[in-house]
């Protein structure tokens, strides 16, 4: 067996190409071109396998929450495999580092919210909820409360459960999804589908749609509303101010469960600890993953509120679900660690107070640049829309390409940004300091240019 380290780049280009099957990818045009290799990190920078040096914009996939290189979570794996590498959840069983995470999970969350499940990833955390959901209704004796109502373009895993809940079409296609039972409505993105409305008349209509999908199947149908307070994957889409206090007053009018999907705004990415705080929604149930553990091992779970969780509890009776990674000792202790830094560091308050409304008004300055038609934000989320007018909001005529081309341009000049159909999204590790957000923003300023060289406009 050999080594990584000892392998340059095309000797494991060659290997992948050979061997490795990555997620969403045209495996044809990897092979053709060949993987970037990802070699180390520290702070808020990567390094490749040919020593570039990468400003990662996105927190590796939105999730590296405190920065690369913090040795005090390579300290509570290690300490934590020794002492127990393993064990599981299940037949009345529990692990110091699980059982503390639990509480310090508790403590953050909104005070209605003192219980979690762990899984091992965001889809996994969807899968569970849509089963707790129906359990729950169930023991209500409600079983014809089964139906989860989601949005289209809204992202919430890639397993079977989690892609259907998800609204995304290119993958319900590939997989005969969604499964019986899960429904989409509208998504609040008044830049792609406003028409004529202002923001607040779209964002009413569109919180309606909920409405009417709820009086359309009949609310004795209807288990649960499911969304992401920003969507991220969609194309970081913040809602119009008129959106949620709407949705909240459906879903209390219906007496319908709210779940938020806080996988990526969670952990401090809104400047507050959870997206629900951001916005002030009352969640039945939160989905959390990603910033959980700042992505240093795989860990998701569910916080879940105290209407559900009295009833599971109160009630008896097993709830037959889990995973054999469900609190994962190696992984809670990492996640408790990471807690305490984002805890004892005041990051939640840097991001806050210093880091988003920095870049928020940095970002904003690239509304000037002749190719982009909005730059929105919150937090330490940000898109720019590449348009060819900006007055209609037009869009280019291939779809997709002026993004992929700004994506391109961006990873040659030393930044990762991603690009979501014409639309370039950011999501950089929460501990980003003034100093590289201007570098971030100036870097992004030189590729929107030489993106729009390479279009001709
Ligand atoms: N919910 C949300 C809101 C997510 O963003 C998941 C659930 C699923 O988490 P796991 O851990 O199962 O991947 C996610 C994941 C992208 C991209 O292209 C985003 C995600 C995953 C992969 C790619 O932006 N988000």
């Amino acid at each position: 067996m050999t080594s990584h380290k000892r392998l340059n780049t095309a000797q494991l280009q060659a290997m992948d190409t050979a061997h490795y099957l990555h997620p969403f990818t045209d495996h044809k045009a990897l092979g053709a071109r060949g993987t970037r290799i990802i070699e180390r990190a520290e702070g808020v920078y990567l390094w490749d396998s040919e020593g570039n040096r990468i400003l990662d914009g996105m927190a590796g996939l939105w999730c590296v929450n405190i920065g690369y290189g913090r040795s005090e979570l390579a300290d509570a794996a290690y300490k934590q495999m020794l002492e127990l590498p393993y064990y599981n959840s299940f037949f009345q069983c529990a692990n110091p580092p699980a059982v503390q995470l639990a509480s310090a999970i508790a403590e953050v969350a909104p005070a209605h919210m003192n219980h979690v499940f762990f899984t091992g990833s965001g889809s996994e955390s969807n899968d569970t909820i849509l089963r707790m959901v129906r359990r729950y209704w169930d023991l209500k004796g409600k079983p014809g409360k089964k139906t989860v109502i989601s949005r289209i373009n809204g992202y919430h895993g890639s397993t079977v459960a989690g892609a259907s809940l998800g609204g995304m079409q290119f993958m319900h296609e590939q997989g005969d999804l969604p499964i019986p039972g899960i429904v989409h409505i509208p998504q609040p993105y008044w830049f792609g589908e406003g028409g004529d409305m202002s923001p607040d008349e779209f964002g009413l209509w569109a919180a309606r749609q909920l409405e009417a999908k709820i009086q359309e199947l009949g609310v004795d149908q209807v288990a649960a509303f499911i969304a992401e307070p920003i969507q991220g994957a969609g194309g970081v889409i913040v809602p119009p101010s008129s959106y949620w206090p709407e949705i909240k007053r459906i879903l209390a009018k219906y007496d319908i469960l709210l779940i938020v999907d806080e996988v990526i705004c969670g952990f401090g990415r809104t400047g507050e600890w959870f997206g629900s705080q951001y916005f002030d929604l009352k969640p039945d149930l939160m989905t959390i993953a990603k910033g959980m553990t700042s992505g240093y091992l795989p860990m998701g779970g569910v916080i879940v509120g105290q209407r559900v969780a009295d009833t599971l509890i109160e009630h008896g009776g097993e709830f037959a679900h889990g995973y054999t990674y469900s609190g994962h000792p190696v992984a809670a202790a990492v996640g408790l660690e990471n807690l305490r830094i984002l805890r004892d560091e005041k990051i939640v308050e840097y991001v806050k107070q210093e880091a988003a409304p920095y870049l928020q008004e940095k970002i904003a300055q690239l509304a000037e640049h002749r190719l982009v038609g909005e730059v929105r934000g919150v937090g330490l989320l940000g898109a720019i829309e590449l348009v060819s007018n900006k007055q209609t909001r037009a869009r280019f005529a291939e779809k997709g390409a002026a993004g992929t081309l700004c994506r391109d341009m961006c990873v040659a000049n030393g930044l990762v940004m991603r690009a979501v159909g014409d639309t370039m999204i950011m999501s950089p590790p929460l501990v980003i300091r003034p100093e590289e957000i201007d570098e971030l923003v100036s870097k992004a300023w030189r590729c929107l240019d030489l993106t729009a060289e390479k279009l001709g406009v």
